[in-house]
This record gives structure tokens, C-alpha cells and sequence, in this order.
């Protein structure tokens, strides 16, 4: 079933130029990008969203990391999309994320950990609908598509 699901490359995937070299696996695995933009987390919408975490001991540190410089959020289309790209970010614990995995190849710190991937159909929805306004998000077809999906 094709699915949308929400990322986000946090400020040290940004820092450290490695935007190009993630979107490039979710590209290569064949998944479709239907938005894409840089922007700053302000305060109130990185409360928002780790609103789960807001009473653990982390958070205060979260959402200071979240906001200290650009992110690069995206909309990633395909089937099976939330858990094609959660497999392809990794464990969010750095010592268990696989080599081969974005965590695994690049990252070595739980807060610094590069990357944000929806984890579920709802939160999914939600996020994007979050970080993304409807006519941010294209509706397109790619010719090279038939043969990968079918
Ligand atoms: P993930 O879905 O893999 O990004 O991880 P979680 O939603 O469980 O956690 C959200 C973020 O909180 C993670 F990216 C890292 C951070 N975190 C900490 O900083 N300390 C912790 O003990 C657990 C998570």
C-alpha cells in the first residue's frame, strides 16, 4: 500500500552536508519525494512535535538541538513507505543502529542522531500535516517508476 510518511535531516545532518547524501538512499531504494524544503524549527513547533517527550528528562535538550539551526524536512511516497524508511534510518540508539543504515553509517550520539522518521500511519499523517501545508505537497508521476513498483 503506498504510504507518506514525514522526515526530517536534524540540524547536524545540515551542519555536517550530509542532506544530499541522505536523500539520496531514500531515492535510490526507489521511494518518491512529494515535498521538500529547508526551514527553522521555531520553539513552539518543536514542542509540539516531541510532545510525547515532554515530561522526560531529555526534552529540554531535544528541543534545544531541534531549534539551533536549519532542518531539512520531506514528504518520502512509496509502498510500505513508514517502514521502508524507518529501516532505512536506523535504531534510534546509535550502539544498535546496523551498518548500512543512515544512524549506522554516520551517527554517534542519541541527540545528535541525524534523522527524524514518522513511526506509525497516524503520527505519520499528523506530522505531515504539521510540517507540510496541502499545496506544499505534489501529486506526480515518475516514468521510471513501473519498474520498480510495477
Ligand atoms: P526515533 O523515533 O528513533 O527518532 O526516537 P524517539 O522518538 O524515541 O526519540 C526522539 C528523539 O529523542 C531521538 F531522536 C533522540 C532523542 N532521545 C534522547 O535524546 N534521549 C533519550 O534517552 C531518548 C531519545
Amino acid at each position: 500500500m503506498a504510504q507518506r510518511t514525514l522526515i526530517i535531516i536534524k540540524p547536524d545532518g545540515v551542519q555536517r552536508g550530509l542532506v544530499g547524501e541522505i536523500l539520496g538512499r531514500f531515492e535510490q531504494r526507489g521511494l518518491k519525494l512529494v515535498g521538500l524544503k529547508l526551514m527553522s524549527v521555531t520553539r513552539s513547533l518543536a514542542e509540539t512535535h516531541y510532545a510525547v517527550h515532554r515530561d522526560k528528562p531529555f526534552f529540554a535538550d531535544l528541543i534545544e538541538f531541534i531549534t539551533a539551526a536549519p532542518v531539512v524536512c520531506a514528504v518520502i511516497e512509496g509502498p510500505e513507505a513508514i517502514a521502508i524508511v524507518r529501516n532505512l534510518v536506523g535504531a534510534t540508539r546509535f550502539t544498535e543502529a546496523e551498518p548500512g543504515s543512515i544512524r549506522g553509517d554516520y551517527a554517534l550520539d542519541l541527540t545528535m542522531n541525524l534523522i527524524h522518521a514518522s513511526d506509525a500511519p497516524d503520527t505519520a499523517e499528523k506530522e505531515v500535516e504539521l510540517f507540510f501545508r496541502p499545496e506544499e505537497l505534489i501529486d506526480y508521476a515518475r516514468d521510471g517508476d513501473r519498474w520498480v513498483t510495477g
